[in-house]
Order: C-alpha cells, then sequence, then structure tokens
C-alpha cells in the first residue's frame, strides 16, 4: 500500500529576497523546513550561511521570531529559549536550532551533546554544505575525503568525513532523521514528525552548494539527487529508536538499484583532484556502509 499523499501548506515563511547564492540548497530545505514547523517556531542561529539568508537587522525575509548566538553556543541558546517557553507557558512554540557543520560537527558539539543528554526539549538542525562556506570554503570535519578547499587547496582533504550520525545517535534522541534539499517532501514529512514529539530531536539536512562545491546554479537539485542516489547520503530516519530507510533510499533498497559515485564526484570541481584509486576506494567504502543500512532495515 502507498503512503497517504500529505499536503504541503502554500503559506510561506522564507520570504522573497533573500540573500544566499543562486541555487543554495539551503535556502530550498529552509523554505520546506518552516513550512512543516509552521509560524509558532524560534529559531536561534550562530553566523552561517544561515545568517546571510536571515538577512540584515531591522529587515529579514523570514516570518518567523529569530535569536542570533555564537558559534559555540547554539544548543545552549535553545535549552534556555526552552527553560523561558516552559516557565512562561507558551508551550505551544517549537524551539528550533540551526547551524551549519561548521557551528555543529566542530564548534557547536559540546553543546549539542550536553543538551541531547539532557534531553533537551528543541529541534536541532545541522545543515550540511560540507564546509565553512560563509567565510570562503574552509574545510570542516563534514568535508569529504578527497575534496579541494581553500585551506586543503594543493592536496585534496586526506581524512574523511566525521561520522556525526553515529555519534548523535549514541546520544539517543527521541528522534534522528536524514534529509537532502533535492527531496522536499521527505523533509516536510520528517519535520512534521520531529515537531510532535519532544525531548532532543536531531535531523542532518544535506545541502548542495554551487560556489563551494564547483557546479553550476542550476545543478542544485540534481547534484543533491545524486548524493542519495549514489548512496553517499542514506535518507533514513530513528523514531523512538526504531530504524527506516525512506523516501528515494528505500525504493534503491527495494529496486537494489544504486549508482556508482563517480557520476556524483564528476559533476563538481571539488573532486577533479581525485585519483582512480581514491574513486574506487570510496566506492568501495559507499558500498560497505550501504550494506550496513540495508541490514539495519532487514533488507
Ligand atoms: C568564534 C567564531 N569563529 C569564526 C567566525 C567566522 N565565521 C563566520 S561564519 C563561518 C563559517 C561557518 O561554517 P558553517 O557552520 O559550516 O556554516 P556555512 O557558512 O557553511 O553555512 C565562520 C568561520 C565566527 N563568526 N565566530
Ligand atoms: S555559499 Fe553555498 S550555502 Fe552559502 S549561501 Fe551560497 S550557495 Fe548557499
Ligand atoms: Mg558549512
Amino acid at each position: 500500500m502507498s503512503a497517504p499523499f500529505v499536503e504541503i501548506p502554500e503559506q510561506e515563511f522564507v520570504l522573497p529576497g533573500t540573500r544566499t547564492c543562486a541555487g543554495c540548497g539551503l535556502a530550498l530545505a529552509y523554505r520546506y523546513i518552516l513550512k512543516a514547523l509552521g509560524q509558532d517556531t524560534i529559531v536561534t542561529l550562530p553566523a552561517c550561511c544561515l545568517t546571510i539568508l536571515h538577512g540584515i537587522y531591522p529587515k529579514t525575509p523570514i516570518a518567523i521570531n529569530a535569536v542570533n548566538n555564537t558559534f559555540a553556543s547554539t544548543a545552549a541558546s535553545a535549552a534556555g529559549l526552552a527553560a523561558g517557553l516552559k516557565v512562561t507557558g507558551k508551550d505551544n512554540f517549537t524551539v528550533l536550532a540551526m547551524a551549519g557543520d561548521g557551528g555543529t560537527f566542530d564548534m557547536g558539539i559540546q553543546a549539542l551533546s550536553g543538551a541531547a543528554e539532557r534531553q533537551t526539549n528543541f529541534i536541532y538542525v545541522c545543515y550540511d554544505n560540507e564546509a565553512y562556506m560563509n567565510t570562503g570554503v574552509q574545510r570542516s570535519s563534514a568535508t569529504p575525503q578527497g575534496a579541494l578547499t581553500t585551506t586543503t587547496p594543493v592536496r585534496p582533504k586526506e581524512q574523511p568525513k566525521k561520522d556525526f550520525l553515529t555519534i548523535m545517535e549514541a546520544h539517543n534522541p527521541s528522534y534522528l532523521a536524514t534529509c537532502c534539499s533535492s527531496y522536499p517532501r521527505d523533509i516536510y514529512e520528517k519535520f512534521k514528525k520531529a515537531k510532535e514529539k519532544d525531548k532532543t530531536r536531531f535531523l542532518h539536512v544535506a545541502v548542495p552548494c554551487p560556489p563551494g562545491w564547483g557546479f553550476p546554479a542550476s545543478q542544485t537539485v540534481k547534484v543533491g539527487r545524486l548524493a542519495v542516489e549514489t548512496a553517499l547520503v542514506v535518507l533514513f530516519e530513528i523514531d523512538e529508536g526504531t530504524f527506516r530507510l525512506t523516501g528515494k533510499s528505500l525504493t534503491m533498497a527495494r529496486s537494489g538499484r544504486k549508482k556508482p559515485v563517480v557520476e556524483y564526484l564528476k559533476k563538481q570541481d571539488r573532486f577533479k583532484k581525485m585519483t582512480e584509486e581514491q574513486i574506487e576506494s570510496l566506492q568501495q567504502e559507499v558500498d560497505k556502509r550501504w550494506e550496513y543500512y540495508l541490514n539495519r532495515a532487514n533488507m
């Protein structure tokens, strides 16, 4: 039986006139995240491309309340908002903490770990464009092995991407999910589900970035789809401890069809220095991880 069709509301909370680059995957994802969470949401965010999207005070294209915090304190700021809303009886509000990969994998991890361990009542989103983009594409611990950045300009990054999803799963969040900006319905449904829960919810959103990754702005959706179709990004959720593949990843698991990683890599300038051996080694890693997910999903 197919899943029931979910109507996505027409109301927009990301209004026209954002300052992101053309083809920004973050802007696309944020639009659907806010459609799912709705007006009664307070977002807290550190410096990152999301701040650029929010604009310069007092003008903003964002139609919800927002707090700007410092890099290491996104989850601490969200914990404070959650506590304040509780004592003032404003239980209808959702607290959204949202930071980039640099602000999460690197700088935000301590406050996030502490708050998640206390099962603080908020939704934390790491949108992942795989580098410090706002300051000019410096490598982060989320940058994949083999990628060129402005701090790995000659020899591509040597270390693999930090396995942040496993770190967050070890905190037993009430809900953990992965999304990609090329699949807005999957984003919408997962954030709707996250909104209905309490305690700490963690969502990782893969967002292609045309200038940082080196592809034309018209190709953002295509590049994001290739990330999923090659299983470099796997769409899943862990709902109160139960693992489930979702959307395109579930379809791939059922059909047994998965594209080679080179189809994704060759679309982006950042991977142009990868050797055939490095690509083969990445393919083996991805195959191994895909098998692991298939086993977890009993497929
Ligand atoms: C403590 C501190 N260090 C450095 C900066 C400069 N800075 C502002 S945005 C940014 C990049 C953030 O990267 P990420 O979190 O991945 O978000 P993205 O820009 O990629 O959206 C940096 C380094 C800062 N604002 N505060
Ligand atoms: S640098 Fe990348 S993530 Fe940042 S606004 Fe531009 S496209 Fe979006
Ligand atoms: Mg980033």
